[in-house]
């Protein structure tokens, strides 16, 4: 029982998303804690009404932390994001009104790259368009050209969006297989860090016109928007096939179906969808496209380690007034 002082009340948090039993054993430790401990997603609304009396709440890609919501929450410190982007805040609110936010860097680095090259070689040889043609039973003789997809060892592989999980997919193709790697970056990384990856630094233009194999890993941000659109697409080989791990929203997803039907580009892998979890039903209707329910990050072990990461989040915070990786840190000095 709370001592009436309020000497020894736990700070109550939100966790608005099932996850792992053990995190929320660790949570309980140093909260009053309510859960949704489901899959459902709870409305803007809910998660307002929700989040009432609450000091931290832990999100994942699906919540928004908007200004408006932020402004019916006064009592919230912090919003810790359980995934690397953080599209679903709005920052500079947070920010104003001296909410710390949050996100799991680092701790998804590898195993997202793992799926951004897994997505890369099935979207090439095709692998999901033969496995269905072959579950349908239309399998009955060897052909010379049955299913031939693109070369991936000793193509170009090009990479929009340089940071930890660009790096990541451009070592995996350099040294893994004797891929040229060029990339695109706002900024450009060190000459140690492109060593490293084996990446050469080109404009979009060039980067478009040169890939084989064109893996988007950039965040999502206004000016991000279909930065990929049918401009683009036209400016990329017949031959290419395009991947996205990053964002549904940077590709403009109706004009990507239309380069696909027409044999602009040769084939897409996505993983992520404008307004998923619905998906634009042209891209449902072509073959030339591998279509993943937003995975990369999904071994347990690193969902995990992002549940985790959230929660020490939480508790730095509302603890000791720190945090392991915060977006606004300055929030925290202030
Ligand atoms: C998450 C992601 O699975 O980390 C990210 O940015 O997109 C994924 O790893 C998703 O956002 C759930 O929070």
């Amino acid at each position: 029982m709370a001592h009436p002082s309020g000497e020894g009340v736990k700070p109550a948090v939100l966790v608005a998303r099932r996850i792992f039993p053990e995190v929320l054993a660790r949570l309980r430790q140093h909260f009053d804690v309510e859960a949704n401990e489901t899959d459902d997603v709870w409305s803007a609304a809910e998660l307002a009404r929700r989040l009432q009396g609450k000091a931290g709440v832990l999100t994942t890609g699906t919540e928004r932390i908007t200004a408006e919501l932020l402004a019916a929450t006064p009592g919230l410190k912090i919003v810790a994001n359980m995934a690397v982007g953080y599209n679903n805040f709005d920052v500079p609110a947070c920010t104003a009104h001296g909410v710390l936010a949050t996100n799991t860097p680092d701790v998804l680095t590898d195993t997202t790259a793992d799926f951004g090259f897994a997505l890369l070689m099935a979207t090439a040889r095709r692998m999901a368009e033969s496995e269905h043609f072959l579950r349908a039973g239309l399998w009955n003789r060897w052909s010379i050209d049955m299913f031939a997809g693109t070369e991936v060892h000793g193509s170009t592989l090009g990479i929009l969006g340089m940071g930890r999980i660009g790096q990541g997919i451009a070592r995996r193709g350099a040294h893994g297989f004797d891929m040229r790697v060029i990339y695109h970056n706002r900024s450009r990384l060190d000459a140690a860090t492109e060593a490293a990856c084996g990446a050469t630094y080109v404009s979009k233009a060039d980067l478009l016109a040169q890939a084989d194999h064109l893996v988007l890993v950039l965040p999502y941000t206004a000016s991000n928007h279909h930065i990929i659109g049918a401009p683009e697409l036209a400016q990329m080989k017949p031959t290419a096939t395009l991947i996205n791990i990053a964002r549904g929203g940077i590709v403009d997803d109706a004009a990507l179906a239309q380069a696909l039907r027409s044999g602009q580009i040769a084939a897409a892998g996505l993983d992520v969808f404008e307004g998923e979890p619905q998906v634009h039903p042209d891209l449902l209707t072509v073959p030339n496209v591998v279509l993943t329910p937003h995975i990369a990050s999904a071994t347990l072990a690193t969902r995990r380690a992002m549940a985790n990461l959230a929660a020490d989040n939480l508790i730095a915070c509302l603890t000791e007034g720190s945090a392991l990786t915060p977006i606004n840190p300055e929030v925290l000095s202030a």
